[in-house]
């Protein structure tokens, strides 16, 4: 029975192959969406933007960071580092599943996935490369810590306020600048701007005001207004809203991590 099934199946298969067009009309099985982990947070939402900008389906699978859910095996092994975001993609290359973590390769996973927001044009992608590495590397870390000695740090520590709220307004500067001979920081909308725009949304807990920056403010209001963003951003997670972070359970997750 095996044997004629599989006899059958091969035959349909020449067949499928000898026309095409027939192969492309019969039903495929809905694709398995790809797995967001995810928080509600400035790196969360640079993949939920890229994901609904480009259509894709996804879950999401959140990771409650105040309860030390980013420490479980299993998130581990896809995300060594105990950081979201990470994305587990059952499509991957040659059709199998993969996991990518750290925002900046996502983001450059699923521009190379799609063809969009990442262009191939080899001087347009080293624009938006440049952009995207300024972010992770340069205004995620450096809001980050602007936000903790400002927010979360058990001691007013005067110079650490100074020293990264003065490094976060370089940094804005510097957009500003960019913005006000470019539409978007590499040129046209790509994953550059999806990566920044979340730390743009905080600005005011990292001690900035947008009105100095009016270049900076239409770019944040023309991306803010886009329908994509506005979904990602509109994503709940209720247990995200119900964290506090004064409770000494929470801090003890989130703060003083070191080498385990
Ligand atoms: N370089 C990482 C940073 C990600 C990151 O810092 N994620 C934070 C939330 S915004 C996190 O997962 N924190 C968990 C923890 O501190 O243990 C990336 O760009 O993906």
């Amino acid at each position: 029975m095996k044997r004629v099934r599989k006899a059958a199946a091969k035959t349909a298969k020449r067949k499928a192959a000898s026309h095409p067009t027939a192969t492309a009309r019969r039903a495929r099985p809905a694709a398995k969406p790809i797995e967001l982990y995810y928080w509600p947070t400035p790196n969360g939402w640079k993949i939920s933007i890229m994901l609904e900008e480009c259509g894709l389906p996804y879950v999401v699978r959140p990771v409650d960071i105040s309860k030390g859910e980013q420490f479980t095996a299993e998130f581990l092994a896809i995300s060594p580092n105990n950081r979201m975001p990470a994305i587990v993609d059952p499509a991957g290359p040659g059709g199998r599943p993969i996991s990518v973590f750290e925002s900046g390769a996502i983001l450059q996973y699923l521009g190379r996935k799609t063809g969009k927001f990442y262009p191939r044009e080899e001087r347009a992608r080293v624009a938006v490369e440049e952009w995207l590495y300024w972010q992770v590397g340069g205004l995620g870390p450096m809001a980050g810590q602007a936000v903790h000695f400002r927010r979360y740090a058990p001691q007013e520590i005067f110079y650490a306020i100074a020293r990264y709220t003065d490094e976060v307004n370089r940094l804005y500067g510097v957009m500003n600048t960019r913005l006000a001979a470019c539409e978007f920081l590499a040129g046209r909308y790509s994953i550059a701007d999806m990566a920044a725009v979340g730390w743009v949304r905080l600005a005011e807990r990292q001690g900035q005001n947008l009105d100095d920056f009016p270049h900076l403010k239409r770019w944040f209001d023309a991306i803010r207004a886009r329908p994509a963003v506005k979904r990602a951003f509109a994503i709940r997670i209720p247990a995200a809203s119900a964290v506090d972070i004064k409770d000494p359970k929470v801090r003890a997750v989130l703060f003083g991590q070191r080498a385990r």
